[in-house]
């Protein structure tokens, strides 16, 4: 079996020293086409192993976090030769923000190098795994989120197998217009309006007294630029609903732009975020209050064994001041932000 040594085959890169100065995430995802076969590698990560373990082939670690400790004492005392960490395939639940700074560093001489195993998919996920699902009545499963009932978890996103589900909207999202039209709104363009300013709207669709009005968020668009508010108070008879202040504008005060951000007449617009909305496969909707997520499973999808993830880190590589070279191909990199 042909061995290699990580010095002989991997391209020896300039870390932290060369770019030191440059502030903020700077992350190469590059594949490793040199590798085939076994490789010798200073640390292994695996997941079915063990930060308890040495960090071996056979007795891998468990967490990048554990492996990038390892490096950073050899990188504490002085590298003497490059380090490389390989990482088996599978998927790595980032429940914390994973940090690379200066101390994880490789220098002018010698690199350090993560790097997923040759051939196999490596998968970051940001995510948590919610499990626990019921089928509830009609298509609509649902599975208890006490952290989100407590106020600690609160995501924005849903993912069920790996595909990213909709967020219960109205209309829908294959409707054949998919939006409606901010009809009347005591909000307009002709002047920058008060950050405290209870607005008033209505839309070109129905309106419902839903159960959760302050959950519910107005998305509006002009111009490919995106802008969401939460409702306060819907008048289902009126057919009208406020956005409660306080309320952030585009910045800039001059030219048009803060014109884009407020829910001024005439904007194509949707609704988001209430039960209610809720009417077809891969739709989901947390009810914050109750702690319960509710999702209607698309075809071919089974919640009893298929993988559901919402984000649950917020960052999962952040603020990398140090270029680290990642093996991993870039497709199978799969950093989710909430
Ligand atoms: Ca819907």
């Amino acid at each position: 079996m042909h061995m290699m040594r990580s010095d002989q085959t991997l391209p020896r890169r300039r870390l932290l020293g060369a770019v030191a100065a440059t502030v903020g995430a700077t992350l190469l995802l590059l594949p490793l086409g040199s590798l085939h076969g076994a490789v010798a590698a200073d640390f292994f990560i695996a997941p079915n192993g063990d930060d308890a373990n040495p960090g071996t082939a056979e007795k891998p670690f468990a967490t990048l976090a554990r492996a990038r400790n390892a490096v950073r004492e050899k990188v504490a005392v002085g590298l003497d030769r490059s380090w490389l960490v390989l990482v088996r395939g599978g998927t790595y639940p980032q429940t914390e923000t994973l940090v690379f700074g200066p101390e994880d560093s490789g220098t002018e001489r010698h690199s350090i190098t993560y790097a997923a195993s040759p051939g196999e998919t490596v998968v970051l996920s940001g995510g948590r795994r919610i499990s626990g699902w019921r089928k509830g009545k009609d298509q609509v499963w649902t599975a208890e989120v006490p952290e989100a009932r407590s106020g600690k978890w609160h995501f924005r996103q849903l993912f069920v197998k790996g595909r990213r589900a909709v967020r219960a909207r109205t209309p829908n999202l294959d409707d054949p217009v998919p939006w409606w039209k901010i009809m009347t709104s005591t909000c307009t363009i002709d002047a920058l309006p008060p950050e405290d300013a209870l607005i008033t709207a209505s839309v070109t669709g129905p309106v419902k007294g839903y159960n959760n009005p302050r959950d519910v968020e107005l998305v509006y668009i002009e111009n490919n630029a995106g802008s969401r508010k939460c409702l306060g108070t819907i008048d289902a008879t009126a057919q009208t609903f406020t956005l409660a202040p306080p309320h952030q504008w585009n910045p800039r005060s001059f030219g048009t732009e803060w014109k884009l951000s407020v829910p001024s007449e005439g904007k194509a617009c949707y609704l988001e975020n209430a039960l209610e909305m809720l009417d077809q496969p891969g739709e989901w909707y947390l009810d914050r209050q109750a702690g319960i997520l509710s999702y209607w499973p698309r075809a071919g999808e089974d919640l009893r064994q298929d993988d559901v993830v919402a984000p649950a880190a917020q960052k999962t590589l952040p603020l990398i001041r140090t270029t680290i070279v990642f093996g991993w191909a870039a497709r199978t990199a799969w950093i989710r932000l909430s």
